[in-house]
């Protein structure tokens, strides 16, 4: 844990609705002024987490507004300090003169994130709890703002410390041993040993699963439209987002600026782009689209290579396109305007990455959308799954790895020291992800993202 910064002892104050017009404006003060702010304003004391209607009056004793006073008692409140809730109407005249008075009182403005970095170097809530607020704010899809309601109620954290209370355990056993060269041997040897790693990898597997899900949840996929041109990329795009994103037209090259749209799969948030036809081409507006439609599929997860189902050859063959797609791009072959073919729609069972689709009847549709998710290896947010991003990912490898490295150790050389000490290393990385092991750097960081008054 992180020590409290000098910043850390002031009072602050923001607004905690968001700003504009509405009917209440709430307006959060945490820190040791509280209190005397409270009663700098209101003039009485207030009862403990008690609802007061009052008027909150300015340094003439004219009232500024009336609304409902709340006060939260250091330690129960969100951040663990003394709170002051303020609520009073949701006009940003009257919110702001509110704030200029708490100011006046000695409060300071918070910075972004301020409340919930004090949440959290109080130890009312973890870090990827702490993530988890800001995720659930910013959910795009309703299966993503409850996976993070469940990692704000602690369930992802609760994983990842249980596994790192297996690895401890591990490091102990393993320690034990060391310190008992004579039965070191036959430690190697003992079943107890192997099952315990086997256990703990078991255990990795699963939270990686748990991540990578909680991961495409949150940020969801990008996925490129690209092909020749008029081979129906906007068309299906239109189909796909179910209104006329795109412009459609019988004319090749239609399409010039990047058409951005975003649906959702069953939960998963997916960003779709349309760009322009893939070809030589004079025209210098047209290859500036081309340039960035090559663009767009470098920074894709996933591309859809529309070809027409009418022409079967070349030039409508993708072999090219396929040629030019960058290393490792995971893609599918959509063939489209099936409706002017006899060929059924959907997935194709003689090739896997193949979907035949009809932009315009609708037709295999439904198929294509069932197809993506697959391809990314989303599953339905069930009730384990929780919100993840990929600062915990890349944690989790970390950890992963030094585990593989200390279990090599111990099985090809019975090296139990180097192997101890990198577990100690996996204890480390996996106490980043909850935060128990930080630094300020790291929290800065985070906290910076978050928006001001949270
Ligand atoms: N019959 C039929 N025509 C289609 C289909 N999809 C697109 N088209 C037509 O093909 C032409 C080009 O479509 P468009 O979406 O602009 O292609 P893009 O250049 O690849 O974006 C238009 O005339 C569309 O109406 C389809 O599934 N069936
Ligand atoms: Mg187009």
């Amino acid at each position: 844990m992180s020590v409290a910064s000098s910043q850390d002892s002031r009072t602050i104050v923001a607004r905690a609705t968001p700003p504009g017009r509405g009917g209440i404006a709430i307006v959060r003060v945490s820190g040791s002024l509280s209190r005397a702010i409270a009663t700098g304003l209101t003039g009485v004391e207030l009862e403990p987490r008690y609802a007061t209607l009052t008027h909150f009056r300015d340094e003439d004793g004219e009232a500024i507004d009336s609304g409902i006073a709340l006060f939260f008692p250091a330690p129960h409140s969100f951040t663990g300090e003394d709170v002051l809730e303020l609520q009073g109407h949701g006009g940003p005249v009257v919110c702001e003169l509110l704030i200029e008075r708490v100011l006046a009182l000695g409060a300071h403005l918070a910075e972004p994130g301020e409340f919930s970095r004090r949440a959290f170097l109080n130890d009312k809530i973890d870090l990827s709890q702490a993530e988890a607020i800001a995720d659930l704010i910013d959910s795009g899809s309703r299966a993503a703002a409850r996976a993070a309601q469940r990692s704000l109620d602690g369930r992802f954290s609760a994983v990842v410390m249980a596994l790192n209370r297996k690895v401890t355990e591990l490091r102990v056993f393993v320690e034990a041993a060391i310190d008992f060269p004579d039965e070191g041997i036959d430690f190697l040897q003992a079943p107890e040993l192997r099952g315990r790693l086997a256990d703990v990898e078991a255990e990795f597997t699963q939270l990686e699963r748990t991540v990578r899900q909680g991961r495409l949840l949150r940020d969801g996929i990008h996925v490129v439209l690209a092909g020749r041109p008029n081979v129906g990329k906007s068309s299906l795009l239109n189909a796909l987002v179910g209104y006329d994103a795109a412009i459609v037209t019988a004319i090749p090259g239609t399409t010039r600026d990047l058409v951005r749209e975003h649906i959702d799969i069953d939960g998963l948030p997916v960003h779709i782009v349309d760009t322009a036809g893939l070809r030589d081409s004079d025209a210098l507006v047209e290859q500036e689209g081309i340039r960035r439609a090559y663009q767009q599929l470098a920074a894709a997860d996933h591309a859809l290579i529309i070809v027409d189902a009418t022409e079967m050859h070349p030039p409508h063959a993708p072999e090219s396109i396929i040629a030019a797609l960058p290393d490792g791009l995971a893609f599918t072959i959509v063939r489209n305007k099936i409706d002017l073919t006899t060929e059924p729609a959907g997935s194709n069972a003689a090739d896997p990455r193949v979907i035949a689709v009809s932009a315009l009847t609708g037709s295999g549709i439904e198929a294509l959308r069932q197809h993506i998710k697959e391809q990314v290896g989303y599953e339905i947010g069930g009730e384990g799954t929780v919100t993840a991003r990929q600062r915990h990912v890349d944690r989790l490898r970390v950890a992963r790895e030094h585990f593989e490295r200390g279990r090599a150790q111990l099985l090809a050389h019975q090296a139990g020291e180097l192997m101890a000490e990198e577990l100690l290393q996996v204890q480390n990385a996996l106490a980043e992800i909850t935060g128990e092991f930080s630094s300020d750097d790291l929290l800065g960081e985070i906290f910076a993202s978050f928006c001001i008054g949270k």
